[in-house]
């Protein structure tokens, strides 16, 4: 292995068919450069570079490879190069020089890896859109049907684009099976790999949950961060949440995510590291941390414990006073909070993105021939909410439970409404809340023809309409109005709610969170 100053960094003795590369530094300075050495070996029985030399030259960022043929009679015969390339959408990465007799040939390594370099830095240089936190390769690898593994890998999208990091590409793999250790073979994880490189990728985002050994085998074959879509969703609730529960809900599940995972960052080396620099004392951190993290879990746990109490206790001086309750739920970015804010003249934040919604609120609500009574925006639902999320919200999900009714929001203009309905509906009977009356509301009807609404409500037996025109929501308090009335709740407990006065028992703009 050769520097740029021309020195030797180290010598390597391989056998006739191959060599183990030490353990190299990362890349260097963050930005996507060459690694500032390059590889020159003997291949024996003077063979062109094999595809394992290539595979090497595109993973570790060689400055260059080079293999020196021996003849026959044990001299050199020809000299064969390979260079990274900087043009990211060519199908190969690296190019090959013509081979060339040892004799004739004449090469200023130097000044080729320079101008080389400035090459692929220039081609990778961070888009106008400004400076962004990742720039990721989407990976999808699934055997069930084409188009729901492409509609699941939009919403990847969406879920990346959320956390400000930049999509450079979404690749999408159906093995036969997949595979225990890498999710798809190795050869097809290393062409992965030096996909996500050569596009100038400092991520790979697997649509997958992947198993602690999956993220550990990968990352070793690839050399560069690998994020499943839990670890996405709860980076983005991390940098979503802001009270004080919803901070300690979102610490304790990504606590409880990265304690089995812990391992893999100090393992991460290169493939073909062999674990330089990582044992030994290595272990000891290691144990310190998983003891941390367990002493913060317990230490977290123990504070939702107490908040969950007074919560109890606020929930069961409201039920006292009898105050019906109505919560909008549905799949994120739907429109709940928009629907929310129409119905009762607030102004919860409301954007189009994936959670922007963490925390419960409340605000009272004026209904037809009822008066007042509590209505509430919660947190999205996703299909296949990371485990770890679920028992962290818990106490969030709880207020649920309270719901004397729920109003379903569904964006119809969505690309798979009825995939949406089922992942909402699986979510409420996870959480034990299926048989709380629940009104449908087809929303965002403002986009969509009239056709396909009255198909979506005829459908599902839901009504329609657009959470932007408050006209169009008359419909739902008259239903709303008409469910409560034919629950099983005594008349009184309404009776007695239209004659409260604001400002004593229901504060106006009341949160909870
Ligand atoms: N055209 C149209 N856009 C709507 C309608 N309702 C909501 N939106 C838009 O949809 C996006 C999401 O709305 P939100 O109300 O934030 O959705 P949400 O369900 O609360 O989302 P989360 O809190 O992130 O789960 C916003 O850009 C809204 O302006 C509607 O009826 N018509
Ligand atoms: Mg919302």
């Amino acid at each position: 292995m050769i520097n740029r100053q021309g020195q030797i960094e180290s010598v390597i003795i391989g056998n006739d068919h191959e060599l183990e590369i030490p353990h190299l530094s990362r890349t260097r300075s963050g930005l996507r450069l060459l690694r500032g050495v390059r590889l020159v070996h003997t291949h024996l029985k003077n063979q062109p570079l094999t595809q394992d030399d290539l595979t090497d030259l595109a993973l570790l960022r060689l400055d260059l490879i080079m293999a020196l043929g021996v003849g026959k009679a044990g001299g050199l015969q020809d000299v064969y190069v390979a260079h990274n390339v900087a043009n990211s959408s060519k199908e190969q990465g690296y190019k090959q020089l013509q081979p060339c007799a040892f004799q004739s040939f004449e090469m200023n390594c130097h000044d080729f890896i320079l101008s080389l370099e400035q090459d692929i830095f220039k081609g990778c240089q961070v888009s106008k859109e400004g400076i962004r936190e990742g720039r990721a390769l989407l990976v999808s690898v699934g055997t069930g049907h084409v188009a729901f593994q492409q509609e699941r890998l939009d919403e990847l999208q969406e879920l990346v684009r959320a956390q400000d990091v930049e999509v450079l590409g979404c690749v999408t793999q159906r093995p036969g099976s997949i595979h225990p250790k890498y999710v798809v073979g190795s050869g097809k994880m290393k062409d992965l790999a030096i996909q996500a490189l050569q596009s100038g990728a400092d991520l790979l985002i697997f649509d997958q949950d992947l198993t602690p050994a999956q993220v550990r085998g990968i990352s070793e074959i690839t050399d560069i961060r690998v994020l499943d879509r839990s670890q996405v969703i709860l980076d983005i609730f991390a940098k979503r949440a802001h009270s004080h529960i919803g901070n300690i809900q979102v610490e304790l599940a990504q606590l409880r995510y990265r304690l089995p995972r812990l391992a893999q960052s100090s393992t991460a080396f290169s493939r073909l590291a062999g674990g330089i620099g990582t044992r030994g004392p290595g272990e000891t951190k290691l144990e310190t941390d998983r003891r941390r993290i367990r002493e913060r879990i317990q230490h977290l746990e123990r504070d939702l414990t107490s908040i969950e109490q007074g919560r109890q206790e606020q929930r069961k001086r409201r039920v006292k006073r009898g105050l019906p309750v109505v919560s909008i739920i549905g799949y994120t970015n739907a429109g709940k909070s928009t629907l929310f804010n129409t119905l009762t003249a607030s102004d919860v934040s409301v954007k189009d993105r994936v959670f922007e919604t963490l925390d419960t609120v409340s605000r009272s609500w004026r209904l037809p021939n009822l008066g007042e009574i509590i209505l509430t925006d919660t947190v999205g639902f996703i299909r296949d909410l990371p485990r770890d999320l679920v028992a962290a919200f818990q106490t969030t999900l709880q207020e649920l439970q309270e719901a004397d009714v729920l109003i379903h929001v569904i964006d119809a203009h969505g690309v798979n409404p009825e995939q949406h309905i089922t992942a909402v509906e699986q979510i409420l009977v996870e959480l034990g809340l299926q048989d709380i009356p629940c009104l449908r509301f087809f929303n965002k009807g403002d986009l969509i023809d009239l056709e396909t609404m009255q198909g979506l409500c005829s459908r599902y037996e839901g009504i329609g309409g657009s959470a932007l025109e408050e006209t169009s929501l008359q419909v739902i308090q008259h239903k709303m109005s008409h469910l409560l009335l034919t629950l099983q709740k005594p008349m009184s407990h309404f009776q007695e709610v239209q004659t409260i006065t604001m400002h004593e028992d229901v504060p106006s703009a009341h949160r909870i969170g």
